[in-house]
């Protein structure tokens, strides 16, 4: 694979490539790195390459010229990166997509940027190493020419120690050990010289599962697998009682059909074990029951059927929780001030947590003015509320309960 790094301060990329599993590569022709100055496409005695920004404002920018000369001289095909601040994140995903190409051209700005028109003319694409602003973007190109080189078959000892490393597959790597077997207090973890090489496997996915959820949860909550194991066990529940009137009085609010169905829905897109409809009155829990039957008729997977399949009733909170066999119970609210004395959990946080249990989850959804929150025991936890741009929040439950659902598990782009 072929890197080549245009830029007018060759002087600090060299360096950078004298050693190390990309330098030896380099030596080994497994990967080549090249550089261009655009100051070798200028044409003025000062080797001009910059000059003041058009609308004026602080610094200079880089001449867009010698910069697309350069730029032109490198051999084709070639996929041209612009390093900059506005590009897209650099992952480890996109670093395997990029070390399956044969030729990368990092592009360097200095200054406060380039003209824009190189961008227009001879960018491919922008990346980013981070949302913090560089005096250049040759550090950059060095972070992703070593995190994509390390990938090209060759350059690391044993290719397989780049597949279970920290970001491979969107978890932090599970903790490492080596010799001595003892360090003062701390101990190797017994499992790791047990010889029990799936034992062994278990144990690291879960510490890597463990690490990920203390120290990223937003990786978590972009972890697929991780989403769908959680979801797999996750009940919703639509509480009719007790919940608040607009006065503030306990009451048991009325079934209605939208609440029946749209939630139903939800529950199986995101892959959810059972939707139940809490309330005490028999006559609308035999009307839930009618309904459901009503669509078992039509019990096509991806009919309307198919989402009412799971949908269960229950006479009380008490009685689900005793029938999912102490699931942890976690609470919903609109308001910042109801259930005052639990932790407040974010979906990323509570997908964190419940990844690292077994048990069954159960979130409950108020109907009414909401849950009568001194009134529902053994909760662990209250997600919290749904905030938009306004201070009014007042959304449907079927609502709050589809983009609540969508939070915890929902695939992220
Ligand atoms: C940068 C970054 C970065 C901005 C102005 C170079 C500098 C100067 N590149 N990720 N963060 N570049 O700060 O890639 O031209």
């Amino acid at each position: 694979m072929k890197f080549t790094v245009v830029t007018i301060l060759p002087e600090l990329i060299e360096p950078a490539l004298a050693a190390g599993v990309v330098g030896r590569a380099r030596e080994a022709g497994t990967i080549e790195v090249a550089t261009i100055n655009p100051r070798d496409f200028t044409s003025d005695r000062h080797r001009t390459v910059d000059d003041t920004p058009y609308g004026g404002g602080p610094g200079m920018v880089m001449k867009a010229e010698p910069l697309l000369a350069a730029i032109a001289t490198a051999s084709q095909p070639a996929h041209r990166i612009l390093l900059s601040p506005a590009g897209r994140p650099l992952t480890q995903a996109r670093a395997r997509e990029l070390a399956q190409l044969p030729h990368l051209v990092l592009v360097c700005g200095r200054y406060e940027g380039i003209d824009e028109r190189v961008i227009d003319e001879a960018i491919d694409e922008e990346l980013s190493i981070g949302d913090y602003v560089l005096s250049g973007g040759e550090l950059a190109a060095l972070v992703v020419l070593d995190s994509v080189a390390r990938l090209v078959p060759g350059v690391l000892g044993e290719p397989a120690s780049a597949d279970d490393e920290s970001h491979a597959a969107g978890l932090l790597e599970y903790p490492q050990y080596t010799r001595p077997p003892r360090l003062g207090a701390r101990e190797v973890p017994a499992i790791l010289t047990s010889g029990n090489h799936a034992a062994i496997a278990a144990w690291r996915r879960q510490q890597a599962i463990a690490k990920t959820a203390r120290q990223r949860p937003d990786l978590l909550a972009r972890h697929a697998e991780t989403a769908r194991a959680v979801a797999a066990r996750t009940h919703l529940a639509l509480v009719h009682h007790p919940v608040f009137d607009r006065t503030g009085s306990v009451v048991t609010s009325a079934l209605t059909n939208f609440d029946i169905h749209d939630l139903a829905r939800s529950a199986l897109t995101y892959g959810l074990a059972a939707y139940h409809i809490v309330t005490p009155i028999t006559s609308q829990r035999e009307k839930a029951e009618h309904v459901v039957k009503l669509w078992q008729a039509d019990l096509l997977p991806s009919s309307r059927g198919g989402a009412l399949a799971r949908v269960r009733t229950a006479e009380s909170i008490a009685a689900l929780v005793a029938e999912l066999g102490s699931p942890r119970v976690v609470a919903t609210s609109a308001r910042h001030d109801s259930f005052p004395n639990l932790p407040r959990r974010t979906p990323a946080e509570l997908l964190a947590e419940a990844a690292l249990e077994s048990t069954p989850v159960l979130i409950l959804l108020g109907t009414g003015h909401g849950l009568a929150h001194e009134l529902i025991p053994d909760v662990s936890c209250v997600l919290a509320p749904i905030e938009g741009a306004s201070d009014w929040n007042h959304l449907a439950v079927r609502s709050a309960g589809a983009i609540l659902l969508d939070r915890l598990f929902g695939a992220r782009g």
